[in-house]
């Protein structure tokens, strides 16, 4: 008997502002990820502008701009997300190859200001529109299911920069609009949808820079409230009026071990798992923000009224299923003179003695992956997606068109094993879509090197390529791992 379900969904995960391109073809609007430059794993990614007087300058992501600046798109710097992996024109070659894998499910995020170019519009960008109903009907031709993600670190750059981002609380309406439009014009196309990813991403700045002031990390949980508020609204409506959707939520899985015995230290981990992961899933599932969250809301001297006034919108509006990405896991201390492991966007914490780190310091723990899975179907009791996974790693394309990637078959395997694993201690895991299925731009760094995909695609660091996609060996033992349903893993 196969270890995974035989309507198991396997696929892969993509989003829009790393993978499509095409940023300014056919009316899409500007993201603040199209004025992010490319970096390096020791460099960091800044977002650029120019001054009323015209003077061109650059800030570090998460930063506030100076004074009377405005985003702006500079000639001598270089954005990766404008060309992404060109998905935008290159869509059919790439699901054919998603479909020659076997994929059944394949995640994928709507770039909203492709849809609503500002995001306040009054009418739809149809050529937006036709764009994501071309790819639906592409996927349906091979019988692979969308997961489409339906806002992937991508708001307009006119909501981010105008009317104050996700602190502003009619960010929701306008988000409201958006949702209603793709979910009538794809009724038929889509049924599997995601709100938000890595939602808790909005309040995590404090675990990789735990100095910040309070005033910096205070409007994080408002930004969060709002998008709790926004993703209710829209499940509810979604519930009523299209009773065959199933709407899920997504989390950033951090999940951290306490790295001594000492009980402060399995206390301070348990609240940091609360902090950072559970909080926003507990409103999602759950429907209402659970108690430990009055101490960050006193912590950060914000008035629980905020919070407390929509508790009945949040309760009308539960997800389906949970999803998560999980890629490494971190320990956590108050003993401050352990060493800390790398960098990266997801790692951040104290070494892990008992694991090995990839090339960009994030941990490799396969283990954590079922352990992973099991806090969260004791808790949640709602079906549970690994929606991003895999390793980032430099691969060498050879001469005769391979590549060799041993180690993120190794990578994958184990985690395979690992959710195998899970779901034999009871989990109902019922998808797995490996994150960059096909070479994408890193999030953290902006590189095209750090590569997670099954498929490579030809493109560096600073554009130059032919953008050709190539199998890698991956590619081929995935395609077996789906056949056989998991089985074979050789
Ligand atoms: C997650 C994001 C993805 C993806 C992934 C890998 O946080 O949801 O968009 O990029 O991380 O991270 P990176 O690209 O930094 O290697």
């Amino acid at each position: 008997m196969s270890r995974f379900p035989k309507d198991f969904f396997w696929g892969g995960a993509t989003a829009a502002n790393q993978y499509e391109g095409g940023w300014n073809e056919d009316g899409r609007g500007p993201a603040l990820t199209d004025v992010t430059t490319g970096a390096t794993r020791q460099s960091k990614r800044y977002l650029t502008y120019t001054m009323p007087d015209g003077t061109p300058g650059k800030c570090r992501t998460n930063t506030e701009l100076p004074e009377g600046a405005r985003y702006a798109v500079l000639e001598d710097c270089y954005y990766p997300n404008h060309i992404g992996a060109d998905f935008y024109h290159r869509y059919k070659e790439d699901i054919a190859l998603f479909a020659e894998m076997g994929f059944n499910m394949y995640r994928m995020s709507i770039s909203w200001s492709r849809i609503f170019p500002k995001g306040n519009e009054k009418e739809p960008n149809k050529k937006g529109l036709e764009f994501y109903r071309n790819v639906f009907l592409e996927l349906k031709k091979y019988n692979i299911e969308p997961l489409v993600t339906i806002c992937h670190y991508d708001t307009p750059l006119f909501i981010v920069e105008e009317l104050g981002d996700w602190c502003n609380s009619d960010t929701i309406g306008l988000f409201e609009t958006y949702c209603h439009t793709i979910f009538e014009e794809y009724k038929d196309l889509v049924k599997y949808w995601l709100t938000f990813n890595e939602i808790n991403c909005a309040i995590m700045a404090p675990s990789f820079y735990p100095d910040l002031p309070d005033e910096v990390v205070a409007p994080g949980y408002i930004k969060l409230h709002n998008q709790l508020v926004a993703s209710a609204k829209v499940v509810k409506y979604a519930h009523e009026k299209y009773p065959q959707f199933r709407m899920g939520c997504m989390v950033a899985g951090l999940f951290s071990y306490p790295l001594t015995c000492d009980p402060k230290d399995v206390l301070a981990t348990q609240q940091k798992m609360q902090d950072y992961f559970y909080y926003p899933g507990d409103v999602m599932v759950r429907g209402e923000y659970p108690a430990y969250a009055k101490k960050a809301w006193k912590k950060y001297h914000m008035d629980a009224a905020f919070f407390e006034k929509d508790a009945q919108v949040l309760k009308e509006g539960c997800v389906d299923f949970f999803t998560y990405s999980y890629y490494c896991t971190s320990c956590h201390t108050t003993h401050t003179d352990e060493e800390k492991d790398g960098v990266g966007n997801l790692s951040i914490g104290y070494k892990n003695k008992y694991i090995e780190y990839s090339q960009w310091g994030w941990s490799i723990d396969p283990d954590g992956l079922r352990y992973s899975l099991n806090e969260i179907w004791d808790r949640y009791q709602v079906p549970v997606m690994v929606v991003e996974n895999g390793l980032g790693a430099l691969d060498t394309l050879e001469e005769d068109g391979s590549i060799h990637d041993p180690y993120r078959i190794e990578y994958m395997r184990k985690h395979v094993d690992a959710m195998a694993d899970a779901i034999s201690d009871g989990v109902k895991l019922i998808a797995y879509t490996p994150w960059g299925c096909v070479d994408l731009v890193s999030v953290s760094t902006g590189e095209m090197r750090k590569r997670y995909g099954l498929i490579y695609v030809d493109l560096d660091d600073e554009g130059n390529g032919t953008l050709n996609r190539y199998r890698k060996d991956s590619f081929y033992w995935y395609k077996k791992c789906i056949e056989t349903n998991g089985d074979d893993l050789d």
